[in-house]
């Protein structure tokens, strides 16, 4: 099975132009306790490069492009991300890597808890010996 979940945005749009309310516990997955954006990314740079104990996040690019890497220690799954109407789950225990950030990309993140820094893997080895027990 793949490891892209993509969720479908429900686009609400009239003559005036278009319009997306995410809903926690509707169809983002989980209850929305932060909200961060990334933007202004420059060329050439990955970021990501951990996987999160507990967390759980959906990645939605506003605007523009980035290539997602998924890898829950077994499968690696890749994805251009490139729609605001859609979706990208980022469960728990999946490593990601994010790359090729278009200039005009704005990457919004809806994650299910508050910023801990103690919920990141950011060591693959130490990723790979926990998605063993967790596989
Ligand atoms: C993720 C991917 C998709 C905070 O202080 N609060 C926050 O809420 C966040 C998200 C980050 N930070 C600090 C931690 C670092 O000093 O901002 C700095 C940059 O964060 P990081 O290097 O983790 O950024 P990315 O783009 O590698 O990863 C981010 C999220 O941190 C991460 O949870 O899943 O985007």
């Amino acid at each position: 099975m793949s490891l892209i979940t993509l969720i479908d945005l429900p686009v609400l749009g009239d003559e005036r132009g278009s319009l997306v309310a995410l809903e926690g516990n509707k169809n983002i997955p989980f209850e929305i306790k932060r909200v961060y954006y990334i933007y202004g990314t420059q060329k050439g740079v990955a970021r990501g490069f951990h996987a999160h104990k507990e967390l759980k996040q959906v990645a939605i690019c506003l605007s523009g492009s980035c290539r997602f890497v998924m890898d829950d220690g077994v499968k690696k799954n890749e994805f251009i991300l490139n729609s605001p109407s859609q979706g990208l789950l980022i469960d728990v225990m999946q490593w990601h890597e994010m790359y090729d950030f278009s200039e005009d990309c704005i990457l919004l993140v809806l994650a299910s808890d508050f910023y801990d820094e103690a919920d990141y893997i950011r060591n693959y080895d130490s990723f790979m010996k926990l998605s063993k027990r967790h596989n």
